[in-house]
């Protein structure tokens, strides 16, 4: 589909702005490998200091870049698959909306007036404007589907009877979703700690905001994973050759994301004291189900690549595998889908022990959990935001890529360094080596009292692992501003490769109407917060403590912290 130029800004803007902002968050990542190595036994780097420098890396790299990429891929996607461009009120206003908001958190974060991580705990403190800029990225990434919706209605009027496609469905569960579950994190940001952190109230009651961020947080990481699963779903079987296995259960497994991701938050809370083993055991059970859509989607996108295999003339058990299109420049998109991929099968065995609420208690807060995390958000989700981000930039500016041979081998350079540095981070996490720790400063410094010489060899793995990842992303950097700055020479559209279904599959209502798993998911989420919240209004207060990012000493001195809080009906003894 052709493109207007304001359309074509947008787009180009959303890719172009986040992917400069990654390389500080490149950047940082590196740095935290060398400071928990004891390469560096220092504080800070060049003004940066370890918090500042973990904040930039969590917040760029796990909230801008993945929400502006959610957003400009849902608008390539209501372009191809809807042949239509959304409103323009819409785009526009979002895309102003999120690059102030961006903006805004950057300079904060820069200037180390915000550096309470991704996940901005009470009671570290912000500046004000953190929450605000915060807010407006999230905001302006809702009017984006508000957009869509708009332009879906129109297409559905003109084409009653045909199928939603599988990629506009799974951008609209991915948006209902996000909408639902950023509620509660706009309202802990704009109604408590904004008015907290700007010196307009005094307390804070901490396990509260904890819990409306996870109400958010778990949810978001599905906000950063659905977007890859819609690229393995519908364009993967089409660069591999093949056809995709079934969308009935490709559908399937995107609206039980909708149901599953909202109420789950609440196993990153199973070793906080105010919330009831009732409550932990139901929501370690929900995390287990949210597993299925998982599941589901190893067998079905590892059908569709069975097919491809064998279409390009496999036989026998598993050679299949061997006929994919590994390392084809032609089909570079391949590597950074199938990296991804295996990438997730150890980050989603590993969430599966996260899950398990006694294997939880040994591996929360230690390396762990980054470990984990870094072959999930640092493996399928970042992949795919690579790739596609300078598929999506060279078709909609009409520059053809450049170094190509660079963009086909990055994915696999990637591949190899996530998963050393994973797995320097779980081993060491074993030996409970802590996570959000500047490691240098003691542990792993031989000098200090504190050297912990277990924690060698894990933190070395991980640096190593960090370093060939920052040497991926440097190539990447090049080919992907090279391409940028490169002239144009063919016509700008709007497109995407379309994977076929193998089968003409019978439809089924259920799979082909929103509304019930929306309620579901609002009825599932009622059903575990509503104890949650009692929970917390059980066993918490707000109280008056405050910290500095640097420093575990409470800045107020009072009796009150140090209350116990005891519920009505129970008695110490
Ligand atoms: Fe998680 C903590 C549980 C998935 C991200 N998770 C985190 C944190 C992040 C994160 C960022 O229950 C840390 C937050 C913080 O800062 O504190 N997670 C899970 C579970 C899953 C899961 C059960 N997590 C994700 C995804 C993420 C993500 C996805 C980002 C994108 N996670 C937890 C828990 C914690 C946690 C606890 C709290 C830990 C604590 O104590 O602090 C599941 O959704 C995973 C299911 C996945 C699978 C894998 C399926 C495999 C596939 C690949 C197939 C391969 C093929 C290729 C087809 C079952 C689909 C074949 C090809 C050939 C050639 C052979």
């Amino acid at each position: 589909m052709n493109i207007s130029k304001s359309f074509q800004r947008t787009i180009l803007t959303g890719l172009f702005m986040p992917m400069s902002l990654f390389i500080l968050g490149v950047y940082n990542g590196v740095m935290q490998t060398l400071y928990r190595a004891g390469v560096l036994q220092q504080e800070a780097v060049a003004g940066i200091n370890y918090y500042q420098g973990l904040t930039m890396h969590g917040v760029i790299n796990a909230i801008v870049l993945t929400t502006f990429f959610a957003v400009v891929f849902g608008h390539v996607i209501m372009g191809h698959y809807l042949k239509k461009e959304p409103p323009k009120w819409s785009y526009k206003t979002s895309m102003i909306l999120m690059v102030a908001g961006t903006l805004i958190d950057v300079v904060l974060m820069i200037m180390g007036k915000a550096q309470a991580l991704y996940t901005f705990y009470a009671p570290l403190k912000n500046s004000p404007l953190f929450y605000v800029g915060t807010s407006l990225l999230i905001i302006g990434s809702w009017i984006a589907f508000f957009g869509w919706i708009a332009t879906y209605k129109e297409w559905r009027k003109e084409n009653p009877d045909t199928k939603m496609p599988i990629a506009v469905l799974a951008t609209f569960v991915n948006f209902t979703m996000w909408v639902i579950s950023s509620i509660p994190v706009a309202y802990e940001s704009l109604v408590i700690l904004l008015p907290w952190s700007a010196g307009w109230t005094e307390d804070i009651n901490v396990p509260l905001t904890r819990m409306l961020f996870w109400m958010f947080g778990h949810p978001l990481v599905y906000f950063w994973l659905l977007p890859a699963y819609t690229a393995f779903y519908t364009i993967l079987p089409k660069v591999s050759g093949g056809k995709l296995y079934s969308g009935n259960a490709a559908r399937m497994a995107f609206l039980l994301f909708l149901i599953l991701s909202t109420p789950v938050g609440v196993h990153h809370q199973f070793s906080e004291p105010v919330m009831e083993q009732g409550t932990k055991m139901w929501v370690s059970i929900l995390t287990f189900a949210v597993s299925i859509p998982s599941f589901m989607t190893a067998f079905t996108v590892g059908a569709s690549l069975e097919v491809a295999g064998r279409k390009r003339g496999a036989k026998g058990l598993l050679n299949w595998m061997t006929h994919l299109p590994w390392f084809d420049s032609k089909n570079y998109l391949f590597g950074y889908f199938i990296c991804g991929l295996l990438l997730f099968i150890f980050g989603g065995l590993s969430g599966i022990v996260n899950a398990s609420y006694a294997l939880n208690q040994m591996v929360h807060n230690t390396g762990w959990v980054p470990g984990h995390f870094h072959m999930t958000v640092a493996g399928p989700t970042l992949l795919v935001i690579l790739g596609m981000s300078i598929y999506m930039y060279s078709k909609v500016s009409g520059k053809k890529i450049k170094m190509l041979s660079i963009v086909t081998i990055v994915p696999y350079l990637w591949l190899i360094g996530t998963a050393l540095l994973s797995h320097g981070l779980m081993a060491g996490g074993l030996m409970g080596e802590p996570r959000r720790t500047n490691l240098g400063m003691s542990y792993t410094n031989p000098s200090h009292e504190l050297f912990n010489q277990y924690w060698v060899n894990s933190t070395t793995t991980t640096m190593i692992g960090g370093i060939m990842m920052g040497l991926a992303a440097f190539l990447y950097f090049v080919a992907f501003f090279s391409t940028a700055f490169g002239k144009t020479t063919e016509q700008a559209s709007v497109e995407l490769p379309e994977a076929e279904e193998l089968h003409e599959e019978k439809p089924i209502p259920l799979l082909h109407n929103m509304k019930p798993w929306i309620f579901v998911s609002i009825l599932l989420t009622l059903i575990t917060y509503i104890p949650s919240l009692k929970n917390v209004f059980k066993y918490s207060e707000p109280v008056k403590n405050k910290f500095e990012a640097e420093s575990p000493v409470n800045k107020i001195e009072s009796s009150n912290n140090t209350k116990q809080i005891i519920s009505k009906d129970e008695k110490i003894e």
